[in-house]
C-alpha cells in the first residue's frame, strides 16, 4: 500500500527480524548488548551501571517505537477523531520500570540484565526523573496520557521541552535533568514550525483579515516521547517543543569578527524553552512565560492542522476530527491562534471560524484561588502578540453584545464578565477567554466544580457548559509499580490481573477486611513498605524511625492553603504534651513519625519559613531524650515522583488538610488511599468523594465546611479575637516557638503573624478540630486489627479514583471519541 516504499517483503522481514518475543530472555539480552557495543561503543569490560541502564533503556525504547510506529500508521489510515491534551507541565518521573511493566516484559528484562551481570533495581535507580512539572497539575497530565494509551483512545499530548526545572529546593539549584542523553525522547528535527513574536499588523481592507509581519521569528522543533499503554499495543505520543533559531547563526556577524553576536540570536531563541516556571498555584506575569505558551500553542496547532489538512476535508469538519483539551488556562492562546490561522491564512470568514473554534476547545480549571488566575498586562500582551489582541477584542465585543442583549443595562455584569479587565494597566483575563472559546468547562472534583459555578465563574456560562470530571491516578504506576507486593496480593486473591484496567473490581475485595488471614497478609506488606522507607531514611538522611509508629504523610507543594502549618503545629503540641507527661503517661502516647515532603516556590517567603520551622522542629524533637521513640519529624528534600513512589506505599495516614474550598481536588489523597493510608482530611476537593466511597467511619474528617469558611474568615479580619480565644492550644504552641524552643523565635514572626492577624486560611479556627481528629487516629492505632480493617476498606473503595475512569468520563461527556485499538497482528 501507499505506506511502503521499495520491496514490501524486504521491509516486512527486516521489521520482523527486530521483533523480540516478550519471554525471550536471550533475545532481550541480544538487543541490550547490541546497544552496548554499537550505540554506546562500549564492552563488557568497561560497562558501569549507568551504561547498562542506558543500553537497557534503548532496548526497551526499540520495543516502544515499534508499537508507536504501528499506532501512528494505523491511526493515520483510520483517521479517527483524536484528542489533543495541551498541558504546559508533564511530571512524568522515571520511565524504564513503567515501560517494562506496560509491555509485560519486566521479568524478561530482569533476567536478561541479571545474566549480563547487573541488578535490575539498581539500573532503575540510574534514571533521572523527567520533572517537567511542579505538582498536581503536571502529574495529572502524566496519569492521563497513560490512561489514554491504555484505553486505546486516539490521543496525543503536547508540551514544552524545558531543559531545567528551577524548582525551589533548599539550595535553589536548578535541576538539569537533561544533562545526560535522554533515551526516552526522539528528536524530530524534520518536524518544526516557524513562530513569530512582536512585529506589526496591517489590516486588509473590506475583510476581517490582517497581515502580521516583522518582529522576531524562531522555530519550534518536535521531540517525541512514546507512551505505552498497559497490556495493549497502543502507544500514544507526547510531543514536546523546543525553541531553536531559524538559522544556526548569523554568518555576517561571524565574518565581521563579532563572534558573540553571531551566536546571540541562537541562544536567545533557545532560552525561550529553557526553564520550567517553578510556581504552584501562583501566577507570575513574565513575558518569557507568555512566549513559552505561545510557542507551544502555535506549534501544536500548526501540527494538528497539518495532520487534518492531509485528509483534504473542508474546515467546518475540523470538530469531527479534532478536540483540544486545555489543561488549565496556560494554552488559552491556542483558541486565538486557531482563529488567526483560519481567518488570516486560510481566509475563512470570521463567524465560520468562530463556529469551528468553539466546537474544538474544552477547558479544565484547577483552582479557584484568585492569585493563581492567569491575567496578562495588556501592554505586554499587545507588544508580543499584536494580532492576537485584535482578535481578542473582536471575540470580547461579540460576547459582550450577547450579554447586553440578555441583561440590558446591567453594566456591572458586563464589567465583571469582560475578557478585558479595566484599570491601569488593563489585563487580559485568560480564564474568561478560555470559557468563552470552549464548548465545555470542567472542574476537577465535585465540590470544586460546584464552587466554580457558584463563585468565580458565576456569571460566565450557562449550566450545560459546565461539568465535572473528578481527577484520577493511574493504578499502574501508583500501585503495580510502586507497591508490587500489594498488587500481587490483589491479583492472587482476585485470580486475575484484570483489575489493573478495571479498578472497580478491587471493590470485590472489601469483604476481605473481615478475613483475619488476609488482614495479616495486608499488614505484613505495609510493614515491609515501611521498613523499605525506613532504610532509605537511614541511608540518605541518617535518621532512624520506628516501623511500629504511625507514619503520617503530607506530601505536596508547600502552600499556605494546604496548611502544612496545621500539621506542624499539631506536632509541636504533641511534643509539648510529651515533655509535660510523666513516664507513666508517656507509655500511653501513640508513636508518630510525621513525614513531610514537597517544594516551595523559590520566591514564596512564608512557605520557605514553614520548611525552615519543620526542619528545626525535627532537629529538636528527634534528639530529645524525653521524646524517646514517641515522635520523629522528617522533612524529605528534593521531593519527586520517584520519592513519592517510596513514600506512598509506606504511609499509614494521608494528611489532606487544606482549608475547605481551596484545594480543587488533590491527587495524593487518591494515591495514598489506594495504598491503604487512612484519610485525615478536611471536607475539601476530592476528599469529599473519597470519604463518601470509603465510608465516613473509615476516615477522619475535620475542620470547618466550605460553606462556612467565608463567614469565619470575615470574622477573623473584622471582629478579631485573640489567638488565645480562637485556640488556646495554638497560643501555647506559638509561645513555645517564640520562646526559641526551635531556635531563634524571631525568625518565624512573619509566619506566625499571618495567623495572629487575619488567619485567612483558618489555621487557628480548625486547630482544635485537627487535634481531636488526631486523637481518634491514636485511639484506633491501639487496635491494630480495627486499623487494618479500615485500611483495607480504604484501599479497596478507591476504584473510582483511577485516571482510566476520569479519561473515560472525558471521552464520553466532552471529547466524543471512541477507542481505536491497533489490531494485534
Ligand atoms: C492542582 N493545581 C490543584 N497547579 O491545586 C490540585 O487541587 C489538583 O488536584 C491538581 O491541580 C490536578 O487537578 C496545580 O498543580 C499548578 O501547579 C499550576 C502550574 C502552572 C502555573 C500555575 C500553577
Amino acid at each position: 500500500d501507499e505506506w511502503t516504499v521499495g520491496d514490501a517483503q524486504t521491509w516486512k522481514t527486516a521489521i520482523e527480524a527486530e521483533q523480540v518475543d516478550k519471554d525471550d530472555v536471550q533475545g532481550v539480552a541480544n538487543t541490550v548488548v547490541r546497544h552496548v557495543t554499537t550505540t554506546l561503543a562500549r564492552q563488557a569490560g568497561n560497562l558501569d551501571e549507568l551504561g547498562a541502564y542506558q543500553a537497557t533503556a534503548l532496548s526497551v525504547r526499540d520495543q516502544l517505537l515499534k508499537r508507536w510506529n504501528e499506532t501512528t500508521s494505523y491511526h493515520t489510515k483510520n483517521a479517527p477523531k483524536r484528542v489533543y491534551y495541551l498541558s504546559i507541565e508533564w511530571l512524568m518521573g522515571r520511565t524504564l520500570d513503567n515501560a517494562v511493566l506496560n509491555l509485560d516484559m519486566r521479568n524478561t528484562y530482569e533476567s536478561a540484565t541479571q545474566k549480563l551481570g547487573f541488578n535490575f533495581e539498581d539500573l532503575l535507580n540510574e534514571e533521572r526523573d523527567a520533572a517537567l512539572g511542579n505538582g498536581g497539575l503536571g502529574r495529572l497530565a502524566a496519569c492521563y496520557i497513560d490512561s489514554m494509551a491504555t484505553l486505546n483512545l486516539p490521543g496525543w499530548g503536547y508540551g514544552l521541552r524545558q531543559l531545567i526545572s528551577s524548582t525551589g529546593e533548599q539550595l535553589e539549584a536548578p535541576d538539569p535533568w537533561l544533562d545526560r542523553e535522554n533515551p526516552w525522547e526522539i528528536p524530530r528535527l524534520d518536524v518544526s514550525y516557524p513562530i513569530r513574536f512582536y512585529g506589526r499588523v496591517e489590516a486588509i481592507p473590506n475583510s476581517s483579515r490582517a497581515i502580521w509581519s516583522g518582529g522576531n521569528e524562531c522555530l519550534a522543533v518536535a521531540y517525541d516521547v512514546p507512551i505505552p499503554g498497559f497490556a495493549t499495543k497502543n502507544t500514544a505520543n507526547l510531543r514536546l517543543w523546543a525553541a531553536r533559531p531559524i538559522q544556526g547563526f548569523d554568518l555576517n556577524s561571524f565574518n565581521a569578527g563579532n563572534y558573540e553576536a553571531s551566536v546571540a540570536s541562537s541562544s536567545d531563541a533557545e532560552n525561550i524553552t529553557r526553564v520550567l516556571y517553578p510556581n504552584d498555584n501562583m501566577y507570575a506575569g513574565k513575558e518569557l512565560r507568555l512566549k513559552q505558551q505561545y510557542l507551544w500553542c502555535s506549534a501544536s496547532l500548526q501540527d494538528i492542522l497539518r495532520r487534518y489538512q492531509k485528509l483534504n476535508l473542508p474546515w467546518d469538519q475540523l470538530p469531527d476530527y479534532v478536540v483540544i483539551q486545555m489543561n488549565d488556562t496556560h494554552p488559552t492562546i491556542s483558541i486565538v491562534e486557531l482563529m488567526r490561522i483560519l481567518i488570516d491564512e486560510e481566509e475563512v470568514p470570521y463567524d465560520v471560524a468562530w463556529g469551528i473554534t468553539t466546537k474544538v476547545f474544552a477547558y479544565t480549571n484547577h483552582t479557584v484561588l484568585p492569585e493563581a488566575l492567569e491575567k496578562w498586562p495588556l501592554p505586554l500582551f499587545e507588544n508580543l502578540l499584536p494580532r492576537h489582541l485584535q482578535i481578542i477584542y473582536t471575540i470580547n465585543m461579540n460576547f459582550l453584545n450577547e450579554v447586553a442583549k440578555r441583561f440590558p443595562g446591567d453594566m456591572d455584569r458586563i464589567r465583571r464578565m469582560s475578557i478585558i479587565e479595566e484599570g491601569t494597566p488593563k489585563f487580559v483575563r485568560m480564564a474568561h477567554l478560555a470559557i468563552v472559546g470552549s464548548f465545555k468547562v470542567n472542574g476537577v472534583a465535585a465540590l470544586h466544580s460546584q464552587l466554580l459555578q457558584s463563585t468565580i465563574f458565576r456569571d460566565l456560562k450557562g449550566r450545560d457548559g459546565f461539568t465535572n470530571v473528578t481527577n484520577g491516578v493511574t493504578p499502574r504506576r501508583w500501585l503495580l509499580q510502586c507497591n508490587p507486593r500489594l498488587a500481587q496480593l490483589i491479583t492472587d486473591t482476585l485470580g486475575s490481573e484484570h483489575w489493573l484496567v478495571n479498578l472497580k473490581q478491587i471493590s470485590q475485595l472489601l469483604p476481605m477486611a473481615d478475613n483475619a488471614e488476609f488482614r495479616h497478609a495486608f499488614r505484613e506488606i505495609k510493614i515491609e513498605n515501611k521498613a523499605r522507607l525506613a532504610d532509605v531514611l537511614h541511608s540518605e538522611l541518617g535518621l532512624s524511625v520506628d516501623v511500629d509508629s504511625i507514619f503520617t504523610c503530607q506530601i505536596k507543594r508547600l502552600h499556605e492553603y494546604k496548611r502544612q502549618t496545621l500539621n506542624l503545629f499539631g506536632i509541636i503540641h504533641r511534643y509539648l504534651r510529651i515533655k509535660k507527661a510523666t513516664p507513666q503517661e508517656r507509655k500511653k502516647i501513640a508513636k508518630h513519625t510525621a513525614i513531610f515532603a514537597g517544594k516551595a516556590a523559590p520566591g514564596y517567603y512564608i512557605a520557605k519559613l514553614v520548611i525552615r520551622l519543620i526542619v528545626n522542629v525535627a532537629k529538636i524533637v528527634n534528639h530529645d531524650p524525653d521524646v524517646g521513640d514517641l515522635l520523629r519529624v522528617v522533612f524529605i528534600p528534593d521531593y519527586s515522583v520517584s520519592v513519592a513512589e517510596v513514600l506512598i506505599p509506606a504511609a499509614d495516614v494521608s494528611v489532606q488538610i487544606s482549608t475547605a474550598g481551596t484545594e480543587a481536588s488533590g491527587t495524593s489523597n487518591m494515591k495514598l488511599g489506594l495504598n491503604g493510608a487512612l484519610l485525615l482530611g478536611t471536607v475539601d476537593g476530592a476528599n469529599v468523594e473519597i470519604a463518601e466511597d470509603v465510608g465516613e467511619d473509615n476516615a477522619f474528617l475535620l475542620g470547618h465546611l466550605a460553606a462556612d469558611v467565608e463567614a469565619v474568615r470575615y470574622s477573623n479580619s473584622y471582629n478579631p479575637t485573640s489567638l488565645e480565644e480562637r485556640s488556646p492550644e495554638l497560643a501555647a504552641v506559638f509561645k513555645a516557638i517564640e520562646a526559641g524552643t526551635f531556635g531563634d523565635g524571631h525568625v518565624y514572626e512573619p509566619l506566625l503573624k499571618t495567623i495572629y492577624d487575619h488567619d485567612y486560611y483558618l489555621v487557628s479556627n480548625d486547630f482544635g478540630s485537627y487535634l481531636a481528629a488526631e486523637n481518634l487516629v491514636d485511639e484506633l492505632w491501639a487496635d491494630q486489627e480495627e486499623w487494618t480493617k479500615k485500611s483495607i476498606r480504604t484501599a479497596f473503595a478507591m476504584g473510582s479514583f483511577t485516571s482510566d475512569r476520569s479519561v473515560q468520563d472525558y471521552a464520553d461527556s466532552i471529547w466524543s471519541i471512541e477507542p481505536d485499538p491497533v489490531p494485534e497482528n
